[in-house]
């Protein structure tokens, strides 16, 4: 894999922002493109190259813009078609690039095609979406939509239902249409033409049905079946996704990264390999440990071995493929701080040890808004504050199973998306300085102590931590081996370590030109205790330690919640 073929996108970190709840310009409280381009500084000095923002297109927000109503504009809430032209412009000027979201598996429900073909479902926009007949009074299948429910809505004054994975309001196109298709194409490049960089591509596995919807085995008790079966027994993706890689990305040279869940096991090559369908997808082998039997409501304890393992598995599988995208979050998913560090390591020495080990795996590294100030989870005092869809439905699985109402917000507040969706924290001030009005979501208390403002005055912080570790991912001399060094586990038998070797073999030494070869070991300590290991190699340097307690010599210091990233050199006497 080293010596593959070299990408523009493959030594770039990406930086997702979720528009709504970054940062406010105008005191409607939602914030809005105008906000990002105010903090388009912030981010360049962070050492971004690609920022993702999730949809921004006009909808009626049933789900938060991934239920887009046109295409082709901007949603009033967030600004205008000159902001974003403005934004696109601004971001080049600091040499970041802009990648949008792609939501193409369905559209909103108020869409001018849905909204033709409710009229006349027998017509040409009929064949864009999935109607089908019921079966004797009931669903054409029974399959559970992925917000609850079933994935059929009936259609008034008709004996038709249509299909939608998600929620009603997001009903479901029919790749299987070539005209549907062409006009998708056709759009994409109209926003590839205006110098974005690439696509965040949404849900994309579900968009290859089974069109005979068999009936499935029921996997709850309201005789339904989770539509993600459905997609494990579908095949045939591949090919709907090269024919849209071939009519629009491929000729822009364009960075495509897919959200897919459900791949078929062997599938990698095909979906990232060198001539793959997207340049990368998520890594979600980490977070698929937490799901739960009913959706997430019931997800189980993170162990730290099980996530361990997920890790180095992942990284040992792709470095041979290509190159995946390593997150510890995003909009969807609660945060990492929360999720991913046992409790007593929920400080800032714990959030830069996790930060350390995501940046610095082998792949395309994203952060997720607040990341880089170590945001935490929300307190959640009532399921009232909650306005995510997926957070409602679980809520109400949750209360259908038998809990609480207090348990049911208790479960719920730990892996709600919305813990994701509360306001960037800019500031102590009230409403974190996201907002000088009322924001549409509360900010989290805390706030007060975990805020941009304070870490940028603060040269020990979070934050600063994160700036370093960026600049030392892209650094000239260290560039190359965090970006194509192979990746091998260390330490795998201690019980609270994670760690692991990039290196690179030395290229073209004979003829003077080439790099030299590197070595360059992340260990980190997940334990609450201090711990000391023999080292393998001698060390050159310490490129990077989160605590003063830390200490590489004969032997290696970890503190508890300690992490260090050494360059090694030759091996170490025994
Ligand atoms: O998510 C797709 C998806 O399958 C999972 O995120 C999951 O179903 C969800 O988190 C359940 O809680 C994408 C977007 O990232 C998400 O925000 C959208 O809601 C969804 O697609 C529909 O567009
Ligand atoms: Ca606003």
């Amino acid at each position: 894999m080293e010596t593959a073929k070299r990408k523009w996108w493959h030594d770039k970190v990406v930086y997702q922002i979720y528009p709504k709840s970054f940062y406010d310009t105008n005191g409607d409280g939602i914030g809005d493109l105008r906000g990002i381009i105010a903090k388009l500084d912030y981010l360049k000095e962070l050492g971004i190259d690609l920022v993702w923002i999730s949809p921004v297109y006009k909808s009626p927000f049933v789900d938060q813009g991934y239920d887009i109503s046109d295409y082709y504009g901007i949603a009033p809430e967030f600004g205008t078609m000159e902001d974003f032209d403005e934004l696109l412009a601004e971001a080049k000027k600091r040499g970041i690039s802009i990648v949008m979201d792609l939501v193409i598996n369905h559209c909103s429900d108020q869409h001018e095609w849905f909204q033709k073909a409710l009229a006349d479902p027998e017509g040409k926009y009929g064949d864009y979406f999935y109607f089908r007949e019921g079966k004797d009074g009931k669903a054409p299948s029974n399959y559970r939509s992925y917000f609850g429910g079933s994935c059929w809505e009936p259609v008034p004054g008709t004996d038709k239902y249509y299909f939608h994975a998600f929620a009603k309001e997001q009903p479901d196109l029919n790749w299987e249409n070539p005209q549907m298709r062409q006009e998708l194409y056709d759009m994409i490049n109209w926003w590839l033409d205006k110098g974005l960089a690439g696509f965040r591509i949404d849900a994309i596995i579900n968009i290859k049905k089974n069109v005979e919807f068999p009936e499935l085995e029921p996997d709850g008790p309201d005789g339904l079946a989770g539509y993600h079966l459905a997609v494990e027994q579908t095949s045939g993706v591949g090919e709907l996704l090269e024919d849209l890689k071939h009519n629009t990305f491929e000729k822009y040279d364009a960075f495509t990264v897919g959200e897919v869940f459900n791949m078929h096991d062997g599938e990698l090559p095909e979906f990232i390999g060198e001539d793959g369908h997207f340049s990368t997808i998520f890594d979600f082998s980490a977070h698929c440990l937490t799901e739960g039997e009913r959706g997430w409501y019931d997800a189980p304890e993170l162990d730290f071995k099980a996530w361990r393992k997920a890790l180095v598995e992942s990284q040992l599988e792709v470095q041979e493929i290509g190159f995946k995208a390593n997150i510890i979050e995003n909009h969807d998913e609660p945060r990492g701080v929360s999720r991913f560090l046992p409790e007593y390591a929920r400080n800032e020495a714990g959030t830069k040890m996790l930060g350390t080990v995501s940046l610095l795996l082998r792949g395309i590294p994203f952060l997720y808004q607040g990341q880089e100030i170590g945001m935490q989870n929300c307190v959640w005092e009532s399921p009232e504050e909650w306005d995510d869809i997926s957070t409602k439905d679980q809520y109400k699985t949750a209360r259908g199973a038998g809990l609480s109402r207090d348990e049911a917000l208790r479960v719920c507040a730990r892996m709600s998306r919305d813990n994701a969706r509360t306001p960037m924290q800019w500031s102590g001030d009230s409403n974190a300085g996201f907002t000088t009005g009322t924001p549409w979501m509360k900010a989290n208390p805390n706030c007060s102590e975990i805020n941009v403002e304070s870490q940028q005055r603060d040269a020990g912080s979070v934050l600063h931590y994160y700036q370093k570790l960026i600049a030392l991912r892209k650094s000239e001399e260290y560039k190359e081996v965090f970006t194509y060094g192979q990746f091998a586990p260390a330490y795998g038998e201690q019980d609270h370590v994670m760690a692991f070797y990039r290196s690179m073999e030395s290229s073209g030494a004979a003829s003077g030109e080439g790099t030299a070869g590197k070595r360059i070991l992340v260990a980190a300590n997940f334990g609450q205790d201090s711990i000391e290991l023999p080292l393998e190699y001698q060390v050159e340097k310490v490129l990077i330690s989160n605590l003063p307690k830390n200490h590489a010599g004969e032997r290696l210091t970890l503190a508890g919640c300690g992490v260090m990233v050494l360059e090694c050199g030759e091996k170490a006497a025994v």
